[in-house]
């Protein structure tokens, strides 16, 4: 098992259209099972494959404060959305910015589990913000695209200001 490195905004990797992934096999879930120990250590509730520079349609996700709800979607798809809710969001890409993204409320997926079997799926609350955020992730769309431009730019900004501070840190 190992760590990834998780991509932070405005990186442009994070703006690639991830691709279906063809075959479920050893090496997709050892991909998998590094994306669960990245992160649960980040802590997080979610990941997409491509937060971690892998362009496939893979995501994550345990939403319990316990580690017990392991959810492993491939290739998801929507089938149905009900309902719309407003909540807080956050990104380990975005790492210290929270903002409130409209969703919707309840949903039914169809995806490919990790022994490459096809599952559906309800959810709603927390676990359907959540599918709903990686799902954006593989399209190459970040929570941060729902704000203004003015909003982004300056957490862009801010972003890139602190990584100056960090690496000047690390070379004292
Ligand atoms: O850890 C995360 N928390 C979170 C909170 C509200 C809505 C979505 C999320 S997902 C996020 C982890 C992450 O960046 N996944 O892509
Ligand atoms: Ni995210």
């Amino acid at each position: 098992m190992a760590k990834l490195k998780i991509l932070e905004f405005p990186d442009a990797r994070l703006r690639t259209k991830a691709t279906p992934v063809e075959t479920v096999d050893d090496a997709l879930r050892a991909l998998i099972s590094d994306m669960f120990e990245t992160m649960y250590a980040a802590p997080g509730i979610g990941l997409a494959a491509t937060q971690v520079d892998v362009h496939k349609r893979l995501l994550i996700t345990d939403v319990t404060p316990d580690k017990s709800e392991p959810h492993v979607l491939i290739n998801p798809e929507i089938l149905e959305k009900d309902g719309v809710t407003v909540s807080d969001e956050g990104c380990l890409s975005v790492p210290g910015y929270y903002e409130e993204v409209e969703r919707a409320e309840h949903i039914r997926v169809r995806f490919l589990d990790r022994h490459g079997e096809t599952q559906e799926m309800e959810a709603e609350g927390l676990l359907a913000v959540c599918i709903q955020h990686e799902m954006d992730h593989l399209e190459g769309k970040l929570f941060v695209d729902y704000q203004s431009e003015a909003k982004r730019q300056r957490i862009r900004k801010k972003l890139q200001k602190e990584r100056r501070h960090q690496s000047a840190a690390v070379a004292m």
